[in-house]
Order: structure tokens, then C-alpha cells, then sequence
């Protein structure tokens, strides 16, 4: 059902995470007995030259005359205000609703402590290889939707039907579609026998490094953002075991965890990596990496590979 018919039946239960930086919170209540998980995430600005004129207009402006000084001390001064809102042009927040929401999603969502994993092929191969199998269920039934069930069809960007080599691309659920400073789209690939970086070799170099060409070449065009000023990379650990490459404007400075080292491995680099040197293949290395103690490999083994 839409969020609007959702939500009046949320039973607000406990905050599971804020983060004052990315202006987000993450809520935890239930619906209907059920768990749900709401994330507020206030929006960017984005005025108009128009508006950006009149900013500060007693009457018609966004801002116009509702502001509450806090203090000034010399050339100082500093205050509240408010900002017009409007559904349309300039909502105020983007929200996300995750519902029913499992245990994996509820550890996921929270606070915890994280820590730098180091994953030896041997720690792959004993822990987490046997997990990813268990996780390639009902968990990824949101990509099989995108790929064989015409969801989301409408925002699809680029599709090569391909079973092999094939992919989707599309706007990633974190973006609203419309801040290009903070564009975030996704590409998916038709395969699925790949779970994560872990299953590609050298074998998959040229597929990978067309992958890569296409990808920037369509975005870039769709939005009109050089193809330099994207980046493009993927996670690992990713939430979700079923190949698929982020893709963001150079500009985001990445939603909580998502583009920093120890979680985002540039695509580039992983093209590199297969490509030169001794191991060709994500199998035999040796991975590092930020994993939170919520997360099920923790306590799978995971806590006696730390750094
Ligand atoms: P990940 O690295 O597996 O997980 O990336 P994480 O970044 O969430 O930790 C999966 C990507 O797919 C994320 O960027 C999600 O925001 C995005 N995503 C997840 N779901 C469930 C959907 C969805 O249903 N639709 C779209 N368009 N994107 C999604």
C-alpha cells in the first residue's frame, strides 16, 4: 500500500538511529503487530533563481520575515528561521518505510559498534560464503521484482535484457529523483551468479569494464553530469547478495556509511584488481572492511577476524 495509508496505523516504539550530519532519524514501530521501520531524512535545498531573488521578502518570500535571532557578538549573528515548504516543488523531507520489517532489517537499521574486519579467503570460504547462501531467498525478492516483474518500470533507465551480460539501471531508493547534487542510481545485473565481489575474476574484465563505459555513458547523458562526476563502486559487505553497482554524483558526500573506505570498493579498482597482479580473483584475497556487531557474520565468526 502507499506510505500515506501506511502510516496512520504507526505505533511509534523507540528510535533506532539519528544522525545529525545526514539530518536523519530512524524510527521503529509497528503496524498492525507488525514491524515497521520509518526514515526521515530532511531534503536539500533547491531554490529557484526567482525564489533565491526574494528570499528574505516580508511577504512572498521562502524564508520572508520568520526568523528568531539566537545571539550576535560583533560582525556575528546567528538564528533560526523558516523555510516554505511544498509538496511538490519543495518538500521538506524524504521518507522510507520498510514494512513488514524483519530482524535483519531492524539490525541493520540500528545503532551498534562497528569495527575493521579482516576477511582471510579462509574466513570466506568457512563463515561467510556458507551465510550468502542463506541470504539469497525472500531478501532479494525487491531485485527480482526490478528484473523479471516489471516493478519500478517506469524509472528504468537503461535495460539489456541480456540473461548473461544483461543489467537494469534505474534511481536507487536512497534518492528523491530529483536533487542532482545528490543523484544515486542503481545498476543491476541480470545474473545471478554473482552474490558479491567475491565471485568475480579475471574472466569477468571485459564485461565488467563495458559495464562500467555504459553505465557512466547513460547517466551522464540522462542527467547532464560529466561522466567523470560519477562514482561508481560497490559494497562489501553489501545488504543485498545479488551483483549491483552504485551509482553516485561525485558531489554526495554518501549517506551514512556508503561511500566510505571500508565499505565502497571503486569500480575501477576492482577492474584493476582482476585484471594485474598476482591473484586474479576476489576469492584468494584478503578483504578489510567495517562490519557492525548487529550484522548476523559477527557473531557467525566474524569477531575473532577483526584487524
Ligand atoms: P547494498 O550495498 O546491498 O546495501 O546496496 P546498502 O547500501 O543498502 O547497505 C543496495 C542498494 O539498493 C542500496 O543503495 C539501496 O538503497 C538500494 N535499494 C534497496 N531496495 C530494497 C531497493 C528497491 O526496492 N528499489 C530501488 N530502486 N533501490 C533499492
Amino acid at each position: 500500500p502507499p506510505i500515506r495509508d501506511l502510516l496512520p496505523g504507526f505505533e511509534f516504539e523507540k528510535i533506532l538511529n539519528s544522525d545529525p550530519q545526514t539530518k536523519s532519524i530512524v524510527l521503529l514501530g509497528k503496524i498492525d503487530e507488525q514491524n515497521a521501520i520509518v526514515s526521515l531524512e530532511k531534503s536539500h535545498f533547491q531554490f529557484n533563481d526567482l525564489q533565491l531573488n526574494s528570499l528574505f521578502e516580508s511577504d512572498n518570500g521562502v524564508i520572508g520575515q520568520r526568523i528568531r535571532d539566537i545571539n550576535i557578538n560583533d560582525v556575528y549573528h546567528w538564528g533560526m528561521c523558516l523555510v516554505d515548504q511544498d509538496l511538490e516543488t519543495a518538500p521538506s523531507a524524504k521518507i522510507n518505510v520498510i514494512y513488514p520489517a524483519t530482524e535483519t532489517h531492524l539490525k541493520k537499521y540500528a545503532a551498534q559498534q562497528y569495527h575493521l574486519i579482516k576477511e582471510t579467503p579462509e574466513a570466506y570460504q568457512r563463515i561467510v560464503e556458507p551465510y550468502i547462501k542463506t541470504m539469497k531467498g525472500d531478501r532479494i525478492q525487491w531485485v527480482r521484482n526490478i528484473l523479471f516483474n516489471n516493478y519500478e518500470a517506469d524509472k528504468i533507465l537503461l535495460r539489456d535484457p541480456d540473461p548473461k551480460t544483461g543489467f537494469v539501471v534505474l534511481p536507487d531508493m536512497k534518492w528523491d529523483g530529483d536533487t542532482l547534487d545528490s543523484l544515486y542510481c542503481v545498476c543491476i545485473v541480470n545474473r545471478g551468479d554473482i552474490s558479491s565481489v567475491r565471485d568475480l575474476n579475471h574472466s569477468h574484465v571485459p564485461w565488467l569494464k563495458e559495464l562500467n563505459t555504459s553505465l557512466r555513458q547513460t547517466i551522464s547523458k540522462r542527467y547532464n553530469i560529466p561522466r567523470t562526476q560519477l562514482r561508481l563502486f560497490v559494497h562489501y559487505q553489501p545488504s543485498y547478495y545479488h551483483f549491483h553497482i552504485h551509482i553516485v554524483n561525485i558531489r554526495h558526500p554518501g549517506l551514512g556509511d556508503s561511500i566510505a573506505a571500508g565499505k565502497a570498493i571503486l569500480l575501477e579498482d576492482i577492474i584493476e584488481n582482476l585484471d594485474s597482479g598476482e591473484s586474479k580473483s576476489y576469492v584468494s584475497k584478503t578483504l578489510h572492511y567495517v562490519l557492525g556487531e548487529n550484522h548476523n557474520l559477527w557473531n557467525l565468526g566474524l569477531k575473532d577476524h577483526t584487524v
